[in-house]
């Protein structure tokens, strides 16, 4: 059964005016290891810390600037969330399609709270906690192509054509803002649509994107502020000491006008410099050391790198079944091939590298979790290929072969085909990024040995389920299995509202 929203009833739950208030047991264990008479030994002690969470319910009015805004999933994005808020429907050839928000875990997904009379009881994911209505955030951003939304949406060919012919009025007027191109970081084939430029030294660039947050904050008057990179993939910035490895030498380098910053580093900077939260939805390093600590030391969310959403959400499923059934996988080859502006700039060996990175690491905890599979460092063979092909556009292929050794010797190999437009994978993920990331900032939580209440770590790792190479704050593990992720962040919502783990024994019907 589902239910559409629910009210948590505990004496560890208040719900006030304006918060949330939950005290939460965590039960989780503390690891030791012993050497009794000349035996090594691992020693589990279960234990119990007590967790306090409060959690602002006064949901802002959000603006969301979107770097790349007039890209195919900038353009999508926000051609369906203006066609949920019409409640546009349109003609295609099998039947008329009403505007929803499928793929999205905050909009589209449900949550166990129970069961009542022998049957499960299901919620919507977004009743467990206040979170912005996308159809109240007000979009911006800005591009380094001039063309406005309409003409974009357009141009990218994802969505249908009658659903285009609806949207334009509402999208005409949508200009993005100059964006900073530097030539040097994304293919040379993006050159012909760079005509709208945000001139100047890298530190002249910076001072407009942060002068473009505040304009775009007082003229459309919203509360906050969320920024996302969902511009074209650059290469990789090289890490060198003195460059970018701290702040002080970020800071410096940026006065210099070091060539080695990145238009995505620079956006990055002016977010972190003005508290606005910052994710990454593409795979390069953005988040060169210096930033991480600018942004640690300002507490200012950062979250990336990379969006999942199709061919490495499948993996970190397939794999986790995999290992986790006692199977090893010994060789994973992904094929794809895709017409997209995106499939263009991945064309170059050098953004295409970013890309290869971000898809390559995306087992590594499922092979370490499982050591009788796998000796130490051994790892199965991991290819990816991105091939640009004009004609299928942003309806992207993507080929999979999955080979694994099984019981006896034998083998076991497992082909996919997946085809589907891009964009309309991304295009949720974006939404749902931007909308946790706004939640995370009005939750904060105290351990009961702490004495003071603090916001999560500003490297938000609990973005990761979104995200193909989750950052996380240096020393902490990288959680890549995609059951793991989304139990991490229901898990932690729940927190918030006092309710237990769901750790599904059902154990009243056993
Ligand atoms: P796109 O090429 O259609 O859009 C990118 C937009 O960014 C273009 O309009 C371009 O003019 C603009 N741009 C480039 N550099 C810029 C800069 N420095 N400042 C401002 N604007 C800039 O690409 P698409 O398909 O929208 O993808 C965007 C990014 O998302 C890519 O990096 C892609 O790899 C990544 N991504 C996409 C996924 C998908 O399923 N569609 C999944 C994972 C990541
Ligand atoms: C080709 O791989 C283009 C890429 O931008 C992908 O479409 C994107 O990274 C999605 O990758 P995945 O592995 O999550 O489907």
């Amino acid at each position: 059964m589902f239910i559409e929203s629910f009210k948590v009833e505990s004496p560890n739950v208040k719900y006030a005016d304006n918060e949330i208030h939950s005290v939460y047991d965590y039960q989780t264990t503390e690891l030791v290891h012993e050497n009794k008479n000349g035996a090594f030994q691992w020693m589990v002690k279960p234990k119990t810390v007590k967790y306090e969470f409060k959690t602002d319910t006064h949901v802002p009015k959000l603006g969301v600037m979107l770097v790349g805004w007039g890209g195919n999933n900038g353009s999508t994005l926000t051609a369906g969330i203006i066609a949920n808020r019409e409640g546009i429907a349109w003609a295609t050839k099998e039947k008329v399609q009403q505007a929803n928000y499928f793929g999205s875990l905050t909009q589209a997904s449900s949550i166990r709270v129970g069961s009542f009379n022998g049957e499960e009881i299901y919620a919507p994911f977004k009743s467990i906690l206040p979170m912005v209505n996308p159809e109240k955030i007000v979009f911006g951003g800005w591009d380094i192509s001039d063309m406005n939304l309409a003409d974009a949406m357009a141009r990218g060919k994802v969505l249908d054509i009658d659903l285009q012919k609806q949207l334009r009025p509402f999208m005409e007027h949508m200009v993005p803002l100059p964006g900073i191109y530097d030539p040097d970081f994304i293919a040379a084939n993006q050159g012909s649509r760079a005509n709208h430029l945000i001139k100047g030294t890298k530190k002249q660039q910076l001072d407009q994107v942060i002068k473009d947050i505040r304009d775009f904050k007082e003229k459309s008057k919203v509360d906050k502020v969320v920024v996302l990179w969902t511009a074209n993939t650059e290469r990789y910035s090289n890490v060198v000491v003195g460059l970018n490895d701290t702040t002080e030498n970020l800071m410096s380098s940026l006065d210099k006008n070091e060539s080695e910053i990145s238009p995505s580093t620079l956006y990055a900077i002016a977010c972190v410099l003005e508290n606005v939260p910052f994710i990454n939805g593409s795979p390069q390093n953005t988040f060169v050391p210096g930033l991480i600590e600018l942004a640690i030391n300002r507490n200012s969310l950062i979250g990336g790198d990379d969006f999942k959403s199709g061919q490495t959400k499948m993996k970190s499923v397939l794999v986790d079944f995999l290992v986790g059934a006692g199977i090893k996988p010994t060789s994973i080859v992904s094929y794809n091939h895709l017409g997209n502006n995106d499939g263009m700039n991945l064309s170059a060996p050098q953004t295409f590298r970013s890309k290869e990175i971000s898809k390559s690491n995306v087992v590594d905890d499922m092979v370490a979790s499982n050591g009788i599979l796998y000796g130490p460092g051994e790892h199965p063979d991991h290819v990816v290929v991105i091939k640009y092909v004009p004609y299928v556009g942003d309806s992207k292929r993507a080929m999979d072969e999955y080979t694994s050794e099984i019981f006896m010797g034998g083998k076991n190999t497992i082909v996919m085909h997946n085809t589907c437009e891009d964009s309309l994978l991304a295009a949720p993920i974006i939404l749902d990024l931007v909308l946790l990331a706004e939640l995370t900032t009005r939750i904060q939580f105290m351990a009961e040995n702490e004495g003071k209440f603090h916001s999560f770590h500003p490297v938000a790792t609990i973005l990761s389920y979104l995200s193909k190479a989750p950052l996380v704050p240096p020393g902490t593990p990288v959680v890549n299995a995609l059951s793991k992720q989304r139990a991490m962040l229901e898990n932690i919502l729940r927190a918030c509202v006092g309710l237990a783990p769901e750790n599904n024994m059902i154990l009243e019907y056993k």
